[in-house]
């Protein structure tokens, strides 16, 4: 049965979904292909058939999943016999409790910082919807916004503290290989450096070399995308 993975697409092709980048390195992670149709934020037609409005959304068969959360959980119980993305035990509920912490404390303090930046990656027929969407929700225009990124530095900061502890003494998040904690917060770097010339992180980091290290996963998939691809085409 053939997989389906409804992904967010921008300006030439490029991929920066930090949710849809969860669900692309699941899917490697556990050895499964799928077919890969590309979505505009204005393709809401496109996803209907999923009774919501964003994606990721994945169709296996008759099955359709939307959340990036529930569809790592449907992968884990559907294809148990594949390796595990939370591992044992408590590893599924800690995981959540991360994804929630990613979610609600990182990705929002990023996306004050990038947001006027996302407006040149979207595909061109999505800017208009993307800046009057994201300017409802500030309640002020997407230039204001990121004209203050420096005061989330600070903050930045202070979040990757303990991802860097945890980084000193082994290669990735989850132990010597990678899991589904690692996919979570490599979606959200992979989503700055698809959408910004924003560097959060230094390259004597030991975020940055694990940052190096899930580019290189599963033949590189998440290093052919980059901001460069983005705007190739840009005179502005
Ligand atoms: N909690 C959801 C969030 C998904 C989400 O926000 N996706 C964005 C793309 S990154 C989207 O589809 N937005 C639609 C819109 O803004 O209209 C998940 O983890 O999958």
């Amino acid at each position: 049965m053939t997989l389906r993975l409804y992904e967010l697409v921008g300006a030439n092709d490029i991929r920066f979904s930090p949710y849809c980048w969860r669900v692309r390195m699941a899917l490697a992670h556990k050895g499964l292909a799928a077919e890969i149709v590309p979505c505009k934020f204005t393709d809401k037609a496109l996803i209907a058939f999923s009774g919501q409005t964003r994606v990721p959304v994945l169709v296996d068969g008759e099955r359709v999943i939307a959340d990036s959360w529930n569809i790592a959980c449907y992968l884990e119980d559907a294809y148990p016999d594949r390796p595990s993305l939370f591992g044992p035990g408590l590893g599924r509920r800690l995981t959540r409790f991360f994804n929630l912490w990613v979610d609600g404390e990182i990705n929002p303090t990023l996306l004050r910082m990038i947001v006027r930046d996302i407006l040149d990656i979207v595909h061109p027929d999505d800017r208009e919807y993307f800046r009057s969407s994201r300017e409802a929700r500030f309640g002020q225009p997407l230039e204001t916004v990121q004209s203050e990124r420096h005061l989330h530095m600070e903050r930045l900061a202070q979040f990757l503290i303990p991802v860097r502890t945890m980084l000193a003494d082994s290669s990735y998040l989850c132990g010597d290989s990678p899991g589904y904690a690692d996919y979570i917060l490599f979606g959200t770097f992979q989503w700055v450096r698809c959408s910004s010339e924003l560097e959060v992180l230094d390259s004597s980091d030991p975020i940055f070399e694990w940052r190096e290290r899930m580019l290189d996963l599963y033949g590189g998939v998440a290093r052919r995308y980059g901001r460069a691809m983005a705007i190739r085409d840009r005179s502005t």
